[in-house]
């Protein structure tokens, strides 16, 4: 490293330091853009992904309002997808190869969205758990270091909170009728329960990421204390319906102002996130076949700017 590098390595963890933001144009440490590159471009996909098991219940939504919600919520989530690509993009990394990692399996998205949705009671779960998970860890990530990623944030937190009341609303009406719909209500949260757990990644002790993403203020909290906060919001919530979460270990500790719980199933943690999820194969098909599917719509979008531009300048 040569002296002007120190010297703008140290600028770099000056405004780290002081919580400055990093803008596109500052420097930045070849491992500072490849961690967001990595973080940004997974989260994007998880967004996109994320469509799919929803996207499975527009048609058989029980009303038209149920289906108009849902249908502006998915929209929301391609909104949230594209926000972050382009974050992703400010850094120096193109759409199509992010795109190619996706589908190459060498980028991961979330392990949750590898799970079926088996009824309408799972959209509510997925609702409840899945966006009040989400929101935990992105509340936290409105405060990340690098400008266009916490921007996109402040934006998305806006829109998740909605989501989680459309998913809270579904379970609180099913938990609340007939037994048949409070018992479906129960299953779906038993069978998203641990996933939704999982979301949060491996323990600290465990987490490769970690280390570098809180010294670069990436991550602002650890996967085990967003973990433990969402656990302690969600029982109450939880008890509020008469739903029963499905961890026997589940218990009060008064001297640590938190709730106790079992341990998650790890196995079934790197299985899903190293493709071998009930759905993996399912999910990746699909969107190759999307983007298949639509590549005219973006050649014809590309000819046409570029029609466009040969215009002005004639
Ligand atoms: N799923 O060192 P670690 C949504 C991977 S979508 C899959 O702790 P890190 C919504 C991890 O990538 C919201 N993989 O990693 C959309 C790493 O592997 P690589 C999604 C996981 O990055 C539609 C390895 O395990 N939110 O709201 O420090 C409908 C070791 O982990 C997972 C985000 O993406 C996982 N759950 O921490 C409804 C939030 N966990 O990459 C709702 C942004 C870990 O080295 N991301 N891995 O090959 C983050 O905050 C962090 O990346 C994580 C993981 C907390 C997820």
């Amino acid at each position: 490293m040569n002296m002007n590098e120190e010297e703008l390595l140290r600028n770099f963890e000056e405004k780290i330091d002081v919580d400055q933001k990093i803008e596109p144009r500052d420097w930045m440490p070849e491992a500072y853009r490849k961690h967001l590159i990595r973080q940004i471009s997974q989260h994007a996909h998880s967004e996109v992904i994320g469509m799919q098991p929803e996207g499975n219940w527009i048609n058989r939504a029980p009303s038209l309002r149920a289906k108009m919600v849902l249908l502006a919520k998915i929209q929301d989530e391609a909104g949230h997808g594209l926000y972050l690509y382009s974050a992703a993009e400010t850094l120096g990394i193109s759409r199509e190869e992010m795109l190619d990692q996706l589908h190459t399996l060498k980028a991961k998205y979330s392990n949750i969205f590898n799970y079926p949705t088996l009824t309408w009671a799972d959209i509510g779960a997925v609702g409840w758990l899945v966006d009040g998970a989400a929101i935990v860890n992105q509340v936290s990530l409105q405060r990340t270091s690098y400008g266009p990623y916490s921007r996109g944030m402040i934006r998305i937190c806006k829109e998740e909170s909605f989501h989680q009341r459309q998913g809270y609303e579904i379970m609180a009406q099913m938990a609340q009728g007939t037994p048949e719909q409070k018992e479906m209500a129960q299953d779906a949260l038993n069978r998203f329960w641990w996933p939704s757990m999982m979301m949060f990644g491996p323990h600290d002790s465990n987490s490769p990421n970690t280390g570098n993403a809180l010294r670069w203020r990436i991550k602002r909290e650890s996967n085990d204390t967003l973990r433990q906060r969402f656990i302690d919001k969600t029982v109450q919530q939880a008890n509020v319906i008469g739903l029963t979460i499905p961890d026997p270990d589940l218990k009060w500790n008064e001297e640590r102002g938190h709730y106790d719980f079992g341990e998650i199933n790890w196995e079934e943690f790197y299985a899903v996130i190293n493709g071998n999820g009930p759905c993996n194969k399912e999910r990746i098909d699909h969107h190759k076949k999307a983007h298949e599917e639509g590549r005219w719509v973006r050649e014809a979008a590309l000819a046409y700017a570029e029609k466009q531009k040969q215009e002005t300048l004639v």
